[in-house]
């Protein structure tokens, strides 16, 4: 029990204490999965250690998807092994607990603007299916969290969800989680460090003071194809339309209107 706590304890200091320079998940880095711990208080009010009901390191899992404007959908998985019910630490019969939750997470940065590019609050809202003592409940899920981001991929998760149905054997309760937080899934076609959902230039590599596109004096040349080459300057505001320009002469361009026009 001490131990657990303990580990509880350390792991939520990490994520308090954690400073990184990365960027809340978003556009850039679509999906993220989740591996964490989780602790049920089956009390009304949470806050009282005495209550909780610690589970086994890996208790959570979560797979995460964003969707737009700040908003993300999460699907997470939770076991537990409870043996307290929520009175004042009143030991109760050893219960098997898993849980389902399909929730949308709003990012808090989206509303406030981004005080720190690591801290990434969030509040949520969403169902869970939750089997206690082989009973199952369907209860509507709400709470809120954060994420730390550590390196751009990589980040700390806490959060605390309070679970309502009006199933006799499943009524309120309240889960804490914390964990760890993998985000990935950006693309970056021309491979200069500047996701394609930033990049004004995303099939030329660039600077990343210049939007990714490249920091050269305008130079176009026609090779032995018939093709243009071209150095361009990011400095050029029009730079963009021009490197359009060029792909859908070159008949390089995504663009159909492009290659339409010059067709
Ligand atoms: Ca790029
Ligand atoms: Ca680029």
């Amino acid at each position: 029990m001490i131990i657990k706590l303990l580990k509880f304890a350390v792991l939520a200091l990490f994520t308090l204490l954690s400073v990184g320079h990365a960027s809340a998940q978003d556009k850039n880095n679509p999906y993220a999965v989740g591996l964490g711990t989780n602790v049920i208080d089956l009390s009304n009010l949470p806050g009282n250690t005495v209550n909780y009901n610690f589970s086994q390191f890996l208790s959570r899992i979560s797979y995460e998807k964003y969707l737009k404007k700040g908003f993300t959908l999460q699907l997470a998985g939770t076991v537990n092994s409870l043996t307290k019910d929520g009175m004042a630490g009143n030991p109760m019969k050893e219960t098997q607990y898993w849980s389902a939750d399909l929730s949308v997470k709003y990012d808090l940065n989206n509303l406030i603007g981004e005080l720190k590019n690591w801290f990434d609050p969030y509040v949520f809202l969403g169902g869970s299916y939750v089997n206690f003592s082989d009973a199952y409940a369907r209860l509507v899920n709400l709470g809120t969290g954060f994420n730390t981001w550590i390196t751009e991929n990589i980040g700390f998760n806490s959060q605390i969800s309070y679970r309502k149905g009006d199933s006799e054997k499943i009524s309120e309760h309240w889960q804490l989680s914390l964990g760890l937080v993998y985000k990935f899934g950006g693309k970056d076609t021309d491979g200069d460090g500047i996701k394609d959902s930033d990049d004004l230039c995303p099939n030329v590599a660039g600077s990343e003071s210049m939007n990714g596109c490249p920091d050269t004096d305008v130079e176009i040349v026609l090779n032995k194809k018939d093709e243009f080459n071209f150095k361009a300057s990011g400095k050029n505001k029009n730079i963009k339309l021009l490197i359009d320009v060029v792909e859908a002469v070159n008949g390089t361009s995504k663009c159909n209107k492009h290659k339409e026009f010059f067709a």
